[in-house]
Order: structure tokens, then sequence, then C-alpha cells
């Protein structure tokens, strides 16, 4: 029973996505940043100079923020410290932002967790 009860817990529910491809480097993307559990690479369809998609390599449930658990808090927290590290190396010094969109009113499309790392013009607010 422990062990259905970790299997679920574990369970992603959601399909593959393209991103599975990019992280298993079948497809090309310009990466910026890589360590053992987090890739970044340029977004395919730019909304700034600088856009860059932060994405665990090990998706665990994460199709969204919304499906957060506190297993995940460690690879939030690397997620996080990798878009600041994407903007020091962009050398976004004057300012930047992170988004993730969730969920269709949060126009998603990849259901894998991504942090956008914006930057390189002056940004709006509020967000469209
Ligand atoms: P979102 O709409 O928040 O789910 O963002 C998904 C982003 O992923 C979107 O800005 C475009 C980007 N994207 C989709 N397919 C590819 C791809 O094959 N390569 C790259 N580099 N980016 C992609």
């Amino acid at each position: 029973e422990a062990a259905a009860k970790a299997a679920a817990a574990t369970a992603d529910t959601g399909g593959p996505t393209i991103f599975d491809k990019i992280i298993a480097k079948e497809i090309p993307s310009s990466i910026v940043y890589e360590d053992e559990k987090v890739l970044a690479f340029r977004d395919i369809n730019p909304q700034a100079p600088v856009h860059v998609l932060v994405i665990p390599k090990v998706r665990d449930g994460l199709t969204g923020i919304d499906k957060a658990e506190p297993r995940h808090f460690e690879i939030l927290g690397q997620l996080l410290y990798a878009a600041k590290l994407v903007a020091e190396k962009e050398g976004l010094a004057k300012g930047f932002r992170i988004v993730i969109n969730n969920g269709p009113e949060g126009c998603q499309s990849v259901y894998h967790l991504h942090l956008h790392v914006l930057g390189g013009r002056q940004m709006a607010w509020p967000a469209g």
C-alpha cells in the first residue's frame, strides 16, 4: 500500500511534451545554462531580446506550477536560482522578468513546468 501511495504521488498524469525531446537532445535547442537538475534554453518564439526557458530535467508531476507539492521544494528553488544565473549570464543587470504561465487562462501551452526569463527591453505592467 505504501508503494502504491508513493507511485501515485509521483505519477505524472501529463503525456510527453516537446521539452522531453529537448532534454534528451533529440531536437536541437540553444542552451544557455545546464546543470544536473535544470536546463535553460532560448524560446523558439522570443517575446523579448532575451527570452529563455528554465525547466526541470525531470518533470516528476510538475506539468504546471499548480501541481507543486512539498517534495518539489528543492527543484523549485533550483529553477528560480537558475533563472537568476541566466539573467546574470545574459547581462540583464538593468532588470528582467520571470513568468510562469499556468493553465488555459494563463496561456500555458507546454505542460512541463517552465520559467520564462524575459529581458533586454522595457517591460510593461500589467502583463497582457
Ligand atoms: P508557455 O506558453 O508558457 O507554455 O510556453 C511554452 C514556450 O515554449 C513558448 O513560449 C514556445 C516555447 N517552445 C515551444 N516549442 C519549442 C521548441 O521546440 N523549442 C524551443 N526552444 N521553444 C519551444
